[in-house]
């Protein structure tokens, strides 16, 4: 380590003086590890030993492949790759419009894992913002190396994100190292040593312009719902651990029994399309139920309801569905107006059951956006006393401002990597729709249902959610500790 902390000193990578940084801030020290391109052999050397401090760590980081943030750390990520026999990937600071316009290069399968390589850290941010398109794209990003920490407060925003930082060098070893080497003076290692203490950076929103979404926790907000059916969901999220629904569309009801006694462990709500299912029987509800208690799940039909309100009264109670028998959850258009909530809240309350709106969709091409979203987030505030939350997709871009917080987002559309269907249907990642869109509870169907062990694929689409909303922890001010233990 002597004689690299030295090499970087030699060729003025690292220079103590009084140095004006980009932020406006004075500082004894100035680090450019852009520099480290023109030597090769020093290159090699820090290529060659990164991996260790990786290695050391206790537990030791386990990864499948690298990624260098852009720009300084590529050839370094690129030296590791080659010395290490490692594969690696690479992230596009500039996504093209053209050709695949993919944010990250390379071959990699959705659930592996990826160690971030970075020459400097100081915030994090930018370590962070290749995460964040890495975990879109599905893959795993727990750990990161760095060359140098400067050590103020990177580790720690890092971690609050959900990634563990390994440093090769500290800035504080470093200049302890080059003082007793007779490179600095005593006066400058105190200078730098108080500027590090007096200079901890948090990270900025990480560009985020969060309207809508809430910033509070599970449990919290279980506390402001004002219906009995959206309490005990958040509830349900807290003590599971889970924000995942499985949307159960499969061929028979005897299937979908099944399914949701495999699956039940990790949902905490399960979506049902009763009218696609050929075997139904009037005792299905109650076979549906027993799983849900058994599970400590609710249910959700997915009816849409869309007509007047004394229409879906009928539609809700009646038919050979007997949905409010059995459903604690129904969704509705507000196409109608507000009319369709008073009809189903009729029926609805008194039996303690709750109601989503439909305030977007997923598919492409849909109508539901803007004013329709702002009416939609109206009409539920109106009725928050059975209406439970929305149907979204990004409710962080609302441009009717921030929801309340008892009202619960759940997002369609998703799945392990960014894509489509053939008939329309979009997909996000978990991540991104917790993280970057606010949602609360990802809905997953296909993703789940058509996986070769439904069980396993459902397990890691709740690890996916729940880590997307431990990682906006930093941004819970008034989260209870016990809500975010994993
Ligand atoms: P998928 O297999 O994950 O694509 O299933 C998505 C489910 O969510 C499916 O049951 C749809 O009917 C449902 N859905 C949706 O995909 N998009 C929407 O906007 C709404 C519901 Br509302």
């Amino acid at each position: 380590m002597e004689s690299l902390i030295l090499q970087l000193h030699d060729i003025s990578a690292v220079k103590f003086d009084n140095f004006k940084l980009k932020s406006g801030i004075a500082s004894p020290v100035y680090i450019d590890l852009r520099l480290i391109v023109s030597y090769p052999k020093l290159l090699s050397q820090i290529s060659q030993t990164l991996i260790s401090a990786v290695g050391s760590a206790s537990p030791p980081a386990s990864f499948d492949v690298i990624c260098g943030v852009p720009y300084t750390a590529l050839p370094i990520a690129t030296g590791v790759s080659i010395a290490n026999n490692i594969p690696m990937l690479m992230r596009r600071k500039e996504v093209k419009s053209y050709g695949t316009g993919k944010a990250i290069e390379g071959v990699f399968r959705p659930s592996q894992t990826c160690l971030v390589i970075e020459d400097l850290v100081t915030s994090g941010a930018s370590v962070l913002e290749t995460a964040a398109p890495l975990r879109d794209f599905g893959l795993k990003v727990t750990d990161a190396v760095v060359l140098i920490d400067r050590e103020q407060g990177g580790r720690e925003n890092l971690a609050e994100n959900g990634i563990r930082l390994h440093s090769l060098l500290k800035l504080s070893e470093m200049v302890g190292v080059l003082r007793r080497l007779g490179k600095v003076e005593k006066e400058t290692e105190n200078m730098v040593l108080k500027f590090i203490r007096d200079n901890k950076v948090s990270v900025p929103n990480l560009g985020k312009e969060r309207v809508g979404g809430s910033h509070m926790a599970y449990g919290e907000r279980a506390k402001l719902a004002k219906n009995e059916t959206g309490r005990r969901l958040f509830e349900i999220m807290v003590n599971k651990k889970t924000n995942l629904c499985l949307a159960a569309d499969v061929g028979t009801a005897a299937e979908l029994l099944d399914l949701a006694d495999k699956v039940g462990p990790e949902i905490c709500l399960l979506k049902t399309h009763v009218d696609i299912l050929p075997d139904f029987t009037p005792d299905f509800g109650t076979k549906l139920r027993s799983i849900a208690d058994k599970h400590n799940f609710l249910i959700f039909e997915d009816r849409k309801f869309a007509d007047i309100g004394n229409t879906v009264t009928m539609q809700y109670e009646g038919g050979v569905y007997h949905i409010l028998d059995w459903a604690d959850i129904v969704n509705a258009h507000i196409i109608s107006g507000p009319g369709i909530v008073d009809g189903l809240k009729l029926k609805g309350l008194p039996r303690g059951r709750g109601l989503l709106l439909l305030a977007e969709m997923s598919s492409a091409g849909n109508l539901a956006r803007g004013d329709y979203t702002a009416a939609a987030a109206k009409i539920a505030e109106d009725h928050s006393d059975f209406v439970i939350g929305f149907i979204s997709v990004n409710p962080a871009s609302w441009k009717c401002g921030l929801v309340n917080p008892a009202l619960i987002h759940a997002t369609p559309g998703v799945q392990m990597v960014i894509g489509g269907d053939a008939l329309g249907q979009q997909y996000n990642t978990p991540y991104s729709v917790i993280y970057d869109r606010g949602s609360d509870i990802i809905i997953v169907g296909r993703g789940i249902t058509k996986a070769a062990n439904p069980r396993e694929a459902a397990c890691e689409y709740r690890c996916q959610g729940w880590n997307a909303y431990l990682a906006n922890a930093h941004e819970i001010n008034s989260t209870k500790k016990e809500d975010l233990d994993w």
